[in-house]
Order: C-alpha cells, then sequence, then structure tokens
C-alpha cells in the first residue's frame, strides 16, 4: 500500500490530534530508517498505520486479544496497550498487509520487545520523539536518537517504566524484558 493510500485509509480512525502526530511518526521514521539503515517504505507503511486501533471499542480490542490472537496477556496490563496487537492484526486482517517486519513493527510499537529489528526500533523511537510529543525528557531522546538508536530504546523504555511505576501501572512483561534486553547488551559491548 502505498503512503498516500495508507494515509487516506488511516484518517477516519484518528482524531486530528492523533493524525497530525501520525504525520509526525511517519516523517521521523522515514528519517531514522534512511539514518540507520533499514527499509524505508515500510517504516513509513508502519509509522502511518501504527496507531489506526488508538481508538477502536475496548471491548471489541479485548475480545481480539483474547479470542482471535489467543494472547490474553495484553488485556491484562492497562487498556492503553491493546492497540498496538490489535493494529497489527487489524492491518493484516483487514487491510491485507501481510508484511511481518511491518507488523511486527506496529505491535511491538507501545511496549517494545526484546530483541526488537531495527524496523521496530525505528518506529518505537519515532513514536516517543516525533516533534508533537512534549513530555519531560523528550529532547534528550530526540539527541540520543542522532547518536545511537539502541540507546535511544534504551531511555524511551526506562522513562515508560518510571512513569508507570509512578502512576501505579503495571509494566507489561514486554516492556520490562525489552528493557532488560537492552541493559544486557549495553553490559556486553562495555565488556569487550
Ligand atoms: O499510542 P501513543 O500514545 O502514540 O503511544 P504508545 O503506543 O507508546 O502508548 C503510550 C501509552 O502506553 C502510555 O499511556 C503508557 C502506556 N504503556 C506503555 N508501556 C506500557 C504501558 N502501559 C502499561 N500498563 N504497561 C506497559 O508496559
Ligand atoms: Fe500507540
Ligand atoms: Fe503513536
Amino acid at each position: 500500500m502505498n503512503n498516500e493510500k495508507a494515509l487516506e485509509v488511516v484518517r477516519p480512525h484518528l482524531t486530528e490530534t492523533r493524525y497530525r502526530h501520525t504525520i509526525g511518526v511517519y516523517e521521523t521514521s522515514s528519517a531514522l530508517a534512511k539514518a540507520y539503515g533499514a527499509d524505508v517504505q515500510k517504516a513509513e507503511t508502519a509509522a502511518i498505520l501504527h496507531d489506526i486501533c488508538k481508538y477502536h471499542d475496548i471491548t471489541k480490542m479485548k475480545q481480539t486479544v483474547v479470542r482471535d490472537l489467543r494472547e490474553p496477556h495484553w488485556a491484562e496490563y492497562g487498556v492503553e496497550l491493546l492497540h498496538a496487537p490489535c493494529g497489527a492484526y487489524y492491518v493484516e486482517t483487514e487491510l491485507g498487509i501481510g508484511d511481518k517486519d511491518i507488523l511486527m513493527a506496529i505491535r511491538s510499537h507501545t511496549t517494545g520487545r526484546a530483541g526488537m529489528s531495527l524496523l521496530e526500533k525505528v518506529v518505537f523511537v519515532a513514536d516517543y520523539i516525533e516533534p508533537t510529543r512534549t513530555f519531560l525528557g523528550v529532547d534528550k531522546a530526540r539527541e540520543l536518537a542522532k547518536e545511537d538508536l539502541d540507546q535511544a530504546c534504551l531511555f524511551a523504555l526506562e522513562q515508560t517504566k518510571d512513569y508507570l511505576r509512578k502512576k501505579g501501572f503495571p509494566v507489561h512483561p514486554q516492556t520490562e524484558e525489552a528493557y532488560q534486553y537492552l541493559v544486557n547488551q549495553k553490559g556486553d559491548v562495555h565488556a569487550e
């Protein structure tokens, strides 16, 4: 699906603000893909569609993860997580996008994943740093993304874990594992 078509498809699923966020993720993913040598077209498609289920019905999304995906854990750590696996499922089943790299980038864009592919990291970081984001620490994340994509992922995961801890929200195991994986990898680099 070309970018123009994907933007047209996603637009009615989103609010105006969320659409602007999506454009930001699209442009940032494109730039990061170019900088780090990821597949630019795949990064752009995944970015445009990454939040397609953000405002879908929560009850229906819970049904999707339990009945269709048979991964009920997505429903057990807060409703904010549902749109990522459901987004990948929707894009595959309703839009006919079969590319596993794109689907995985959409699926892991909220929690990250241990051993993320380059494409997953690009979309994960772009979602965090796109120009309309304003939270504390976002400038630091933007600087890190220019230097080292893994460091930017690690920083985003650390900050997310901190935020969740302060709010008293549970951390999904995939977020924790994504974080630990990068910490261990960093340890390995320093040991060399
Ligand atoms: O959809 P966006 O707002 O663009 O961004 P996102 O897909 O990264 O979703 C952010 C939300 O997800 C934010 O409210 C924090 C939440 N979140 C991220 N990781 C976890 C999490 N919530 C829980 N409970 N556990 C997590 O591990
Ligand atoms: Fe999202
Ligand atoms: Fe997003």
